[in-house]
């Protein structure tokens, strides 16, 4: 077990960090605040074991106990699972006080990103990213993820962002950060739930291995940022544009009358388009993540041949 004061890496995953294995991080707010239980657990070990069939080993990062994991037992995604959003969803300036307090913590994908490159993961899989919200002129309601993204060499595969977002501001902000966006098959962002949002990526990158080259020039060059890769969801599971922005526009509308805000408003939006949806959002969202960790673990088997 590798140890420093906060981090506990699991044997198998300080093992692969050591050997120079491929690894893949996978956050934990997806688990307890993106998803219901029990298909949140059930996502969350079939997502493992999709790393594990395309080469890598997956390290689900959480905060239990006060302590920094990288690598949980099924038992611990269980754990998160059923807890739901009773875990406290943890970002940047979460890690502290709760660390100190010996409390747990889902990880969203800032605090994620912050965890592997402690631990030496390079590659993380999601499903999406917190971005500029709609409104956000007023709001400055604005994720630390795009923060994270700017400062921490880590890559993120995503599904694009979801129009619960201001997709346009969302690559403004990404672009004045030094965030390079790449659509992996598409010169378009994907919209989360469908493949097109009419918004460009910077590149079109078209292979697990050129994924890696690039991101190995990141860090070679001593880049301090991390890389944006948004990975279409798979044309069988992609939803009808008409019906999920129906149900998005209602969800923010309802969130807006309800005085949601800050870190319960992803939350919120996901759980309501869910069940406008009748449960088809939520099937979309599940398929999206397995296509993220798929495209993951092989740009992760790449990025330990360069
Ligand atoms: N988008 C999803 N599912 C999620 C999240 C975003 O489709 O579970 C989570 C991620 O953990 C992300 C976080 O980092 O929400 C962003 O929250 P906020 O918008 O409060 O920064
Ligand atoms: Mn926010």
């Amino acid at each position: 077990m590798s140890l420093n004061k906060y981090l506990d890496v699991s044997p198998e995953v300080a093992a692969a960090v050591a050997e120079g294995k491929p690894v893949v991080a996978l956050e934990s707010t997806i688990i307890s605040h993106g998803m219901p239980y029990p298909q949140n657990v059930e996502t969350a070990l079939k997502v493992e074991s999709i790393i594990r069939e395309n080469g890598a080993v997956p390290a689900t990062i959480a905060i239990l106990g006060g302590r920094l994991k990288a690598g949980l037992t099924a038992e611990e995604i269980e754990y998160l699972g059923k807890k739901g959003t009773a875990v406290h969803k943890a970002s940047r300036r979460d890690l502290a006080v709760l660390c100190a307090r010996g409390a747990d913590g889902a990880t969203t994908v800032t605090t994620t990103m912050i965890i592997a490159h402690m631990a030496g993961i390079q590659i993380f899989a999601t499903g999406g990213i917190g971005g500029v919200h709609r409104g956000a002129e007023t709001t400055m309601d604005i994720s630390a993820d795009l923060e994270e993204l700017a400062q921490t060499p880590v890559m993120v595969v995503c599904a694009g962002a979801k129009s619960i977002l201001d997709l346009g501001l969302t690559l403004e902000y990404l672009e004045t950060h030094g965030v390079p966006v790449i659509g992996y098959g598409t010169k378009e962002l994907p919209a989360f739930y469908t493949r097109k949002s009419g918004f460009a990526v910077d590149y079109e990158i078209d292979s697990p291995a050129e994924l890696a080259a690039a991101f190995r020039a990141s860090l070679d060059m001593g880049l301090k940022g991390g890389m944006l890769v948004t990975n279409p969801i798979p044309e069988e599971y992609s939803m009808d544009p008409a019906v999920i922005n129906k149900a998005i526009d209602e969800a923010v509308a309802e969130a807006k009358a309800q005085g949601i805000h800050g870190k319960e408003t992803t939350p919120f939006l996901l759980a309501r388009i869910k069940d406008i949806t009748g449960g088809d959002s939520l099937d979309s969202n599940i398929q999206l993540v397995f296509n993220n960790a798929r495209l993951a673990a092989r740009t992760a088997v790449e990025l330990c041949k360069e």
